[in-house]
Order: C-alpha cells, then sequence, then structure tokens
C-alpha cells in the first residue's frame, strides 16, 4: 500500500497522519480478540496499571501469530519503508489496550530520545505505524500530536517514572502556547495512524466505557539499527533482519482461515 503525495505531503508538513478504514471488520475483530486474550495471562512483556488493568504488552508478535503475520503486512511495512527509503526491521512491536475506565495518561513525549538515548539508535529514521482495533473517539484515549512539531527535532530530557522520558513540562510550554497548537488522531476501528519518531505526542487517560485497544509497529531503518541498548530485548529487538512486505491478501486469508 503506497502513500499518495497528497498524504506524503501531509505527513511531512504535521509529522502524523491517519490512513482511514485500512483494516476490515473481520480483521479488527480477530485482532480485537487476541489483543484480550494475551493479556489475560501474566508475564513480564505486560506491563499493568496500578490497578492491574493491561497497560502495554510488548513483543506478543513474538508469541502471537497472528500478530506475527500482522507484522509483515504490506499495509503497514509499505507505507513505512516508502518514508524511510529503504529496508526495515521491526524495533518494537507492542498493542496498548487504554481499557475503559482504567487506561491511565501517556505524558508528553517524543519517541525518538528513548531510541536514542536508551537504544542507541543513532538517527531518527525509524518510526510508528499504529492500528485502531476500537474506534479512537477525542474521549477515549485517543492520542494528541502537537502538529510541526517533529520539525524542530529532538528535545533532550531525563528519565522520570518507570525510566520513561517525559517531556520537561517547561519544554510542553513551549510547544503548547493554545488549544490549536493540538490535534487529536481520531477514526473508525480498522484505521491506521503513522508518526514521526520527533512528534510530540501523549494522551489522557480513558474514563470513558469505551476501551481504546491500539496496536503500534515501529520499524527502523536497517542500516540504522541500534548500537547501546540499555532496555530488555523484548522492548527494543535486537534482531535487525529485514521485513519482506506480505501482500494483505495474506493476512486476510489467514483471518478467514480462523473464521472457520
Ligand atoms: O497508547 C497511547 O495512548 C500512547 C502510547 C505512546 O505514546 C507510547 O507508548 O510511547
Amino acid at each position: 500500500m503506497k502513500l499518495t503525495q497528497d498524504q506524503v505531503n501531509q505527513y511531512n508538513e504535521a509529522g502524523f497522519l491517519v490512513l482511514p478504514d485500512v483494516f476490515s471488520t473481520d480483521e479488527v475483530d480477530v485482532l480485537r480478540r487476541e489483543a484480550t486474550d494475551i493479556t489475560q495471562v501474566q508475564r513480564p512483556e505486560i506491563w499493568r496499571e496500578k490497578n492491574g488493568a493491561p497497560r502495554t504488552a510488548f513483543g506478543c508478535h513474538k508469541y502471537s501469530d497472528i500478530f506475527r503475520t500482522l507484522s509483515s503486512d504490506a499495509r503497514l511495512v509499505e507505507p513505512v519503508e516508502q518514508l524511510i527509503g529503504e529496508p526495515l526491521y521491526i524495533h518494537q512491536f507492542k498493542v496498548n489496550p487504554k481499557v475503559a475506565f482504567d487506561g491511565d495518561t501517556f505524558p508528553w513525549h517524543q519517541d525518538f530520545v528513548t531510541w536514542h538515548e536508551d537504544d542507541g539508535m543513532p538517527e531518527a529514521r525509524a518510526m510508528n505505524i499504529a492500528i485502531f482495533l476500537d474506534h479512537v473517539y477525542p474521549t477515549n484515549g485517543a492520542l494528541m500530536f502537537v502538529p510541526a512539531s517533529h520539525k524542530r527535532g529532538m528535545v533532550p530530557t531525563t528519565p522520570k517514572e518507570n525510566n520513561r522520558r517525559w517531556m520537561d513540562l517547561k519544554d510542553v510550554e513551549n510547544v503548547i502556547r493554545s488549544g490549536s497548537d493540538i490535534e487529536v488522531a481520531t477514526g473508525n476501528a480498522g484505521s491506521v495512524l503513522m508518526f514521526h519518531g520527533n512528534a510530540v505526542h501523549g494522551s489522557a487517560g480513558n474514563m470513558t466505557p469505551l476501551p481504546r485497544r491500539i496496536v503500534y509497529v515501529t520499524y527502523n531503518a536497517v542500516s540504522n539499527a541500534i548500537c547501546k541498548p540499555t532496555r530488555p530485548e523484548f522492548i527494543a529487538h535486537q534482531t535487525f533482519e529485514p521485513v519482506s512486505a506480505m501482500p494483505p491478501e495474506a493476512f486476510a486469508e489467514y483471518v478467514s482461515s480462523l473464521h472457520g
């Protein structure tokens, strides 16, 4: 799946892009079920909120056939390859369930600061591509972006709770001066969101009864592989084989085989 020139321009300008309705209802149903099933199990790759609700299931493409198949789907690999311009490997794979009532905040941050400082990624030549497994409303924990913030480059910050490099509040004040400096990435289940490693983003807690499950794949250019990882392998992968894009029919066929 290739981006149109308009989509590339939009991405380059804003630092993020929503592609509506990329995955079918059947595909999303299977992904949603799998996202729920994997979080029933206690394992170190699944991080939880204080009350035990799942917050992030890291590296689940390593043990779930469904997520493994998804991770090389052309609808994810090709648009990123088009923007980065070379073969990619998977730096990180995760599901963030942002459960009804209990899904907590992700404060403002840039992903590349962590990739650079904690994983030893040389340049901002990795990016996230995400699939909405539920309808994402402005109210159920949608990601918020500061448009064009990726153009300012990386803003250094120090680790905060759980070693997360949330932005310092004075730096947040420098980039957000009014409500119009923030845009919200919303869409139907099955829509796809792409964003630059230096895009300033965050998300509020989910106090609605509507879950907001999102799958994220971080692809990195093979020539930009990380060289000083300090985080566990399930968070910052240390195998750098290029991903070969599989035609969307492969995932669609796999999904229909599950339906019997
Ligand atoms: O899922 C979310 O709400 C935000 C996730 C995020 O920004 C991150 O994991 O870095």
